[in-house]
């Protein structure tokens, strides 16, 4: 990989850019570079002058754009030798793979609310993240394009013709025909600041890009549980009865969200005082039961001098200002509204203080927050968002910074959740708007989608996208927001997503009801046994987070990520691994009956999850599927951690013992891990209060051992079962034994084994997770 040529020549580039925008009206990019720039603004010739005046000023309808600095540009051109897959820079509704972009518009990185957005388009989205992968079996590279200002990237993989360097005869010289693929940037402003990330790995890629951007903060365990949006749950009644009505239906949740219609005509940080009463009494209730509140709080701000947050934002300057230096002012849900200029580490810090317990009236410690409209979206500007001439703290032109907005927001309000609780728990935000980086405040969700299989459909590579650009706490609507799905939709989306590192069902104010036990008792088993799949699988996730957290490794991955050397899966999209252990394949398609999964490597076995059933020539297979199905498998040579049962929401679990799922390899061999600590805080941190084991099967010893010894966490969990997959023969006896102890003697273990799946299964264990231990197997 080697950058190929920087822009100099205005004259080629000129060319290039026409093209590129003869779809894209809202942007002219004139292509100099900044220093060419300045020299052309000091030089007075009236003919040049004539020319450039219409440049530094731009309309978009109604909308005048003035450049203070002049127009800029800036590109630069690589080509990837060898690579014809790439990936990476979401946001967009499009496929895993980029697609060549010779024919039709460039992926475009700028953030804009998309109510129900198209799907296979390239046009900017919520969020933007200017980092894009190179992929060839024995090489993955990594671009990282630091501008946060509106990007396109174009992508052309071609063939070309490469030299071979032959020994005889000396003067006949080989060609042969390569891929190569030539990537694109443009920016409007700002540096050229670029890194090239050499890999050789995936693996290293990540850690490569999270050396720059951060690792994902390291989630508290209850929102890694199901989450019941809609906008809007009405009053406290509402509330209740929801809640109530999960208990009455068995099915386990942790979360509960309010929309804008919860507070005093859309001035956040209050409460409508009619439908919310007593919001203390409500999270009282909540947090009896063990659950937890979501809030909505938007950037922007009421123009209302009786609104303290307006008033005292407005005495401290601390709005984005327009052009001629007033308060910027648009049109959003409160009707005219300002916008916090959330660049200013001052105003993050203020902002932050705004969620104190004393400050944010009727807010208690079990309320997170959610930050929407944070593109930001203006209603009534060009594209539905804030004027490019807009300015910011230390006069940056809104246009240099337009895709970091969101990022500050989810930056100051993670802090004030931190700031609040004394630097104690651990922050949960939620935002709409995101860059790279944004892993370290919070989750991401891809925001408008619609009820219908197309949007369940691109789900997965938009997920997938996200994940492998760094934020693995990623999720879509479940259920799709805009409309209204049909039950079989609702089931599949909830089958999806209780396999996707986030997961929310939301549903828009227009939509029927769709709490999961509306749709006839049939529909409403599927659902909860789909929820309650997910609850038990939460050691696993929840150490699949702390592997995020700590190495960079994404939650979510496309198959390419564990299987680099296989060409077949650089493409895949309708299917992924969750950690290097599970493999999905969620039913997508309307009345399936059966789903065409691809199983990787040659030498791999895996195992269906739920039947255990053992696979062991790899390759597509034809799985049949009714409306319960979720095609899961276990990779061979893994051991998962899960609860043996579930609770009403995760902070019921925490004594519920371990099962551990142990799926052999061809070697007869497995090993995995378990994370876990107090689930909430930051005592992990601080204070090393934690516990990470590793579980290893090796010559028909099973045993438990610490893998990191810095780690120390008092618990009295246990493992109560153990099953192993793909244990050919009976054993003869079973006996467990304690490490270190002197009186431990070895125990008989009850086992059985069952000869149809090759699946022994060990009961009532009791064996401390966090002791050492071996199982024999004799
Ligand atoms: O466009 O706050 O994406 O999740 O329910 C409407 C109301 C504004 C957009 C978010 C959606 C949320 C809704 N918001």
């Amino acid at each position: 990989m080697e950058p190929a040529k920087e822009e100099e020549s205005s004259v080629q580039d000129e060319a290039v850019d026409k093209s590129n925008f003869k779809n894209c009206n809202h942007i002219a990019f004139y292509s100099k570079t900044t220093a060419q720039k300045k020299e052309d603004t000091s030089t007075d010739s009236s003919q040049e002058n004539q020319e450039d005046l219409g440049l530094w000023q731009e309309e978009f309808g109604s909308f005048l754009d003035i450049k203070a600095n002049g127009p800029s540009s800036i590109g630069l051109d690589f080509s990837l030798h060898g690579c014809e897959h790439v990936y990476g820079i979401p946001e967009h509704a499009e496929t895993l793979l980029l697609k060549n972009t010779s024919d039709n518009d460039a992926y475009r990185l700028f953030n804009l609310d998309v109510y129900g957005h198209k799907i296979q388009d390239k046009m900017g989205i919520y969020g933007s993240v200017p980092f894009l992968l190179a992929h060839k079996p024995n090489r993955t590279a990594g671009i990282f394009w630091l501008n946060s200002s509106e990007t396109l990237v174009e992508i052309n993989t071609k063939a070309v013709m490469e030299h071979v360097p032959s020994r005889s005869p000396p003067d006949i010289t080989k060609q042969r025909v390569v891929p190569q693929t030539d990537v694109h940037w443009m920016s409007e402003s700002g540096i050229i600041d670029v890194f090239l990330l050499m890999g050789p790995t995936p693996f290293d890629i990540f850690k490569q890009y999270a050396q720059l951007t951060g690792t994902q903060a390291l989630p508290p365990l209850f929102s890694l549980g199901y989450h019941q949006c809609r906008w809007n749950y009405e009053d406290e009644q509402d509330v209740k009865a929801v809640d109530a009505g999960f208990d009455e239906h068995d099915i386990p949740y942790d979360v509960i969200w309010l929309d804008i219609e919860h507070t005093e005509g859309k001035r956040y940080f209050t409460w409508d005082k009619k439908k919310f009463q007593n919001p203390k009494r409500m999270q009282e209730l909540l947090k009896r039961k063990k659950r937890k509140l979501v809030v909505i709080i938007d950037p922007h701000i009421k123009v209302d001098p009786m609104y303290t947050l307006y008033s005292q934002a407005k005495k401290n300057g601390y709005f984005v200002k327009d052009r001629k230096g007033q308060d910027f002012e648009g049109i959003c849900w409160p009707g005219s509204s300002s916008y916090l200029d959330f660049t200013n580490p001052e105003v993050r810090e203020w902002y932050a203080d705004q969620f104190a317990f004393k400050s944010y009236k009727g807010s208690t410690d079990i309320l997170f927050v959610w930050n929407d409209m944070n593109e930001p979206s203006v209603f009534k500007g060009a594209e539905l968002t804030m004027q490019r001439d807009a300015v910011h703290h230390g006069n940056w032109e809104h246009r240099e910074v337009h895709n970091l907005y969101g990022f500050y927001q989810q930056m100051a309000t993670a802090e004030g959740l931190i700031k609040r609780s004394r630097g104690q728990n651990r922050p949960f935000v939620l935002t709409r708007s995101f860059f790279a980086g944004s892993q370290k405040y919070g989750a991401v969700w891809t925001g408008d989608n619609v009820a219908e299989w197309s949007y369940l459909k691109i789900s997965i590579p938009m997920l997938l996208t996200i994940s492998i650009a760094g934020i693995s706490f990623c999720g879509a609507d479940v259920g799709g927001f805009i409309g209204d799905p049909e039950p079989e939709l609702l089931v599949r989306w909830y089958q999806a997503g209780a396999y996707q590192p986030f997961f929310r069902g939301h549903a828009n104010i227009e939509s029927k009801r769709r709490e999961p036990w509306l749709f006839g008792d049939e529909n409403t088993r599927i659902i909860r046994e789909a929820i309650r799949e997910r609850y038990t699988l939460l050691p696993y996730l929840y150490s699949l987070f702390y592997r995020a957290h700590t190495t960079a490794e994404p939650v979510m991955r496309p198959l390419w990520v564990e299987f680099p050397k296989e060409q077949e899966t650089f493409g895949v999209e309708d299917e992924y691994m969750l950690g290097n252990a599970l493999l999905v394949h969620p039913v997508i398609e309307q009345e399936a009956t059966t789903v065409n999964v691809l199983l990787p490597g040659s030498d791999e076995v895996w195992y269906d999850l739920r039947r255990f059933r053992r696979l062991d020539y790899p390759g597509t297979l034809k799985i049949p599927v009714t409306l319960e199905s979720i095609p899961v498998f276990q990779r061979g040579g893994s051991v998962v951690p899960l609860k043996t049962t579930v609770g009403r929401s995760t902070e019921w679990m925490t004594d519920i013992s371990y099962e551990l799922r142990v799926a052999l390899d061809s070697k007869d061999f497995a090993v995995g891990e378990l994370y876990l600590d107090d689930e909430h805080s930051f005592q992990y941190l601080h204070k090393k209060q934690f516990l990470h084991r590793k579980f290893t099967f090796h010559k028909n010893v099973f045993s438990s051992s610490c893998a990191d010894e810095i780690g120390q966490y008092h618990t009295k969990c246990v493992v109560e079962r153990v099953l192993i997959l793909g244990v050919q023969k009976q054993p003869t006896s079973v006996t467990a034994s304690l490490q270190g102890k002197r009186d431990g003697k070895d125990k008989e273990v009850v086992f059985t084994y069952d000869a149809k799946t090759s699946t022994l299964t060990l009961e009532k264990l009791l064996l401390n997770v966090g002791d050492d231990w071996k199982i024999h197997i004799k």
